[in-house]
């Protein structure tokens, strides 16, 4: 859902995006160097009529070869394409090398401005304060004195009709033009500011990039296509109307999909131009207000969003398609695909951990169904999500539980029980899981880290191994859509609700306080001290007959405080497999303050509930207790 933010056609940020070209065939180029020059194209791991097409050289699409086609295809069409297939680990395509490619270029890009990793191969920058500082240096009168690169001077200039012979002529012109204003001023240092970092990109990685320069992010991203591969575009102000007017609304961002085909069939809408004849008023009263003024803004290029400081995936993910006849039909080959997307994805959090101190916070599970002999096929199978638990074995636990309440609700749009006799009409033809909501360990942090990487379940686990709904998330083929590291994710975070709902089955690991999800049965959570008489804090999550998780049995809250005179403290541990159980007296209150700040406070509950007064039905037994009717 877009969300109108304040923009001013006066804004004066200087903002680029820097989109690689044919990004996973650069990446193939590079270490097979008889590839560059020629057509070339990535394939997918799956060799059906020579494998699907991901990524295509600009030699290639000369001779028409384009993404959605099939090896076979490409072939037919340009017999001397070269292609390479991607990487492949635990069956699946491999794309970790590509991800390294992509931080390789983000570390040279991030050295000038504020930088946003996009996606794996895309960066926003904000480049104002060193545009600025450009500007600074050569005061009105000597811009026009300074030396221009002759690759600033191949830049695209919206609005500038030049063309022909004079273009870079006519580009110099623009970029030292003394009585300019001072936003295009400011624009024509990002120039010569993308132009180095281009270059840069290129003299270290070896890969081209193209790029869009603009006041806004929106208007840089459409910037940077428009003239590929190899080149910068930059939109003047006075050139938005025109730069707009003709473009599809389709290419818009948020508008590939839903709102967009609203656009289109109900008023009519095919370009920018057609949306800019609105009023604000007129939009509002038909998308509502956040829509209409956003509608209304972006059809002028208006567009206040931040370029955000970030150079690391927003999320992980980690899945694999299951087409015609390879589709899933039963669930242990679900679970087969779900360990393996597991050991893949805890691969990778466990390198995000160890190298940035970062953890995920949400789990979330998509898939892609359909019913053999279902006449529906708009039923989408539906995303489930809950907090994240470190390890391995948890991971594939978890997500198969998201599984099996994704699929019961599914097959519950058909009438049909999820598992008995008919359960053989379901067919998963894409499995994919996500790690989101990452947020950074607080600098300082020591000992919480010694519980992932120590504790012997977790190691084992994750130690020796390792997304956006662009379009609606409808046209994305395979890896992409898998593996953008932006949030694709539709959360549903009434999971653990609608078990119980649906199935009186229900989802403890949706309602366990955040703490749990670090530590989770048999994890010792805290330095235990050797002697001495405790408290504990006792958690349970009994199975229930059908397998599943569920709450304690009294169903009066999983959480009690117990006093109990025993100084085996490891003994004390020896609980069902299902329950989790701490020493109060036994925590070290100092490892407290190293855990992220919302921890902090929710320990400190359990540990200082007098202290604290713990409202009634609020704080953690809330998360237990089932809610008055
Ligand atoms: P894109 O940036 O969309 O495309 P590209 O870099 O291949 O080509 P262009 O020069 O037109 O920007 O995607 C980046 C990489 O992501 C691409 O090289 C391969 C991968 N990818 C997929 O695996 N599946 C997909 O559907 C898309 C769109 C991309």
């Amino acid at each position: 859902m877009p969300v109108a933010k304040a923009g001013s056609s006066s804004d004066s940020r200087v903002i680029a995006h820097v989109d690689l070209d044919c990004f996973y065939v650069q990446v193939e180029q590079r270490k097979r160097p008889e590839l560059r020059g020629v057509p070339a194209a990535v394939v997918q791991y799956n060799s059906w009529k020579g494998g699907g097409l991901i990524a295509v050289s600009y030699e290639a699409r000369a001779y028409g070869v384009t993404r959605s086609m099939r090896g076979d295809e490409a072939k037919a069409i340009c017999p001397n394409i070269h292609l390479v297939q991607v990487p492949v680990a635990r069956g699946k395509a491999d794309l970790s090398t590509y991800r390294e490619a992509g931080s390789e270029v983000v570390s040279i890009l991030a050295r000038r401005g504020r930088c946003e990793r996009a996606s794996i191969d895309e960066v926003y920058l904000d480049l104002t304060d060193a545009a600025e500082a450009l500007l600074a240096e050569y005061p009105p009168g000597q811009l026009e004195k300074k030396p221009i690169d002759e690759e600033a001077l191949n830049s695209h200039i919206s609005g500038l009709n030049s063309m022909g012979d004079d273009h870079n002529q006519r580009v110099k012109e623009w970029i030292s033009r003394g009585d300019a204003d001072r936003r295009d001023k400011l624009l024509a240092c990002g120039v010569l500011i993308v132009t180095d970092l281009r270059k840069q990109v290129l003299q270290d990685t070896q890969f081209t990039c193209s790029a869009g320069i603009a006041h806004n992010k929106m208007l840089a991203k459409l910037a940077s296509g428009m003239h590929k591969p190899a080149q910068q575009t930059v939109v003047p102000q006075s050139a938005v109307k025109e730069f707009l007017e003709l473009l599809p609304i389709k290419k818009m961002k948020q508008l590939g999909g839903k709102l967009g085909n609203q656009l289109q069939n109900e008023l009519g809408i095919r370009t920018v131009g057609d949306l800019s004849k609105y009023t604000e008023q007129k939009l509002q009263e038909k998308f509502g207000m956040n829509n209409g003024t956003w509608l209304w803004n972006i059809a002028r290029g208006i567009n206040g969003e931040e370029v955000e400081s970030r150079l690391l995936p927003k999320s992980h993910g980690s899945g694999k398609r299951f087409p015609g006849p390879q589709s899933l039909r039963i669930v242990q080959s679900v679970e087969h695909w779900i360990n393996k997307l597991s050991e893949d994805l805890c691969e990778r959090l466990n390198s995000d951990l160890e190298q940035n101190k970062r953890i995920a916070q949400t789990l979330t599970l998509h898939a892609t169904a359909f019913i053999s002999n279902g006449t529906d096929s708009t039923k989408k199978f539906p995303s489930k999500s809950c907090p994240l638990r470190y390890g391995q074995f948890k991971v594939q636990e978890d997500a198969m539980t998201l599984f099996r309440s994704g699929l019961r609700e599914y097959l519950g749009f058909f009438g049909v029980n999820a598992f008995g006799n008919k359960q053989n009409e379901w067919r998963i033809t894409t499995l994919s899981l996500s790690a989101s909501k990452i947020v950074c360990i607080p600098s300082g942090t020591s000992s919480i880290l010694k519980y992932f990487t120590e504790d012997s379940d977790i190691t084992a686990s994750i130690k020796p191994t390792e997304e956006s709904e662009r379009d609606g998330g409808s046209k994305l083929t395979e890896v992409k859509t898998l593996i953008q590291e932006q949030d694709a994710c539709v959360l549903d975070d009434n999971l653990g609700t609608r078990a119980l709902e649906n199935t009186g089955e229900a989802a403890p690991i949706q309602r366990m306080p955040t703490i749990l999800r670090f530590f989770s049965p048999g994890d010792a959570p805290f330095p235990i001290k050797k002697q001495g008489c405790f408290k504990s804090l006792h958690f349970s999550g009994a199975p229930s007959s059908s397998g599943l998780p569920q709450l304690n049995q009294r169903g009066d809250g999983a959480i009690k405080r117990s006093a109990c005179a025993n100084s085996g403290s490891r003994a004390e541990k020896h609980l069902r497999a299902d329950e989790w159980k701490y020493d109060v007296d036994e925590i070290d209150h100092s490892v407290i303050d190293e855990l992220p700040p919302e921890i902090q406070e929710e320990v400190r509950d359990w540990l200082h509930p007098r202290s604290r007064q713990v409202k009634q039905r609020k704080g953690i037994a809330a998360y237990f207790l089932p809610k008055p009717s």
